[in-house]
């Protein structure tokens, strides 16, 4: 197989925190008086929360000052912490740990790569350290998603060569960011948004190891 390590983005292909972050800046946007949709919302997914509050500022044309700006991003993080700490291992998506678990027993190595500065409460509250053999995120991580710094940084962390890596995706900036490491990409969700990545499935529920090696056999 050419896959060595599988590296899964947390937002949205682990766990739908992804709806918690909606919550957070629409309350956000409500608050300044700034049309924001689902539609917008698509935008945000796997971009680092400073530049998810530019482009929201950006859609309601205000410009403010870096002090308001870091209020800002603080209040949001209040309102989407309130979320994500009463979450409970029943929101773990569908399939993942069936899929990750067999990977682990195959000896694929296993890595989480997400722009979250909150993935060790998310990991801590679901409960799914110990799937992982490395995680990389926003706290050690510079460079937000196009940027391939997260899933280089977690393929160093298992020891295995980016061109042997495999990335688990539901945001257009982390396909280009696995892209940009030049790794294999699987997209979650839809194909409309995700058409850059080598394969797209609606969940990890439809994953398995023989799936990885048809997906391999046609890029
Ligand atoms: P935080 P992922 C990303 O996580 C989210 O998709 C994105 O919407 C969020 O802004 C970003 O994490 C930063 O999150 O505010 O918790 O540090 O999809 O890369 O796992
Ligand atoms: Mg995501």
């Amino acid at each position: 197989m050419r896959t060595s390590a599988c590296i899964f983005d947390l937002d949205g292909v682990i766990v739908d925190t992804a709806k918690y972050h909606f919550l957070a800046w629409k309350r956000l946007a409500d608050q300044l008086k700034i049309p924001f949709t689902e539609r917008e919302n698509e935008r945000l997914k796997g971009v680092s929360r400073m530049a998810s509050l530019e482009i929201i500022l950006e859609l309601g044309g205000k410009s403010v000052d870096e002090r308001l700006k870091e209020e800002y991003a603080i209040l949001k993080n209040k309102w989407y912490i309130d979320f994500i700490s009463r979450m409970t291992p029943e929101e773990i998506l569908p399939g993942s740990v069936e899929f990750i678990k067999e990977l682990k027993a195959n000896g694929i190595k296993t890595a989480l790569g997400s722009a979250s500065k909150n993935t060790p409460m998310i990991i801590n509250r679901l409960g799914i350290g110990y799937l992982f053999d490395a995680v990389a995120d926003g706290n050690i991580v510079k460079n937000a998603k196009p940027d391939p710094e997260v899933f280089i940084t977690a393929a160093h962390l298992v020891g295995i060569a980016p061109g042997r890596c495999t990335v688990f995706e539901d945001a257009a900036a982390g396909v280009e960011a696995a892209l940009n490491a030049g790794m294999l990409c699987v997209g979650i969700g839809s194909e409309e948004v995700l058409f850059k990545a080598h394969a797209v499935v609606s969940g990890l529920d439809e994953m398995s190891i023989s799936r990885l090696k048809e997906i391999e056999k046609n890029i």
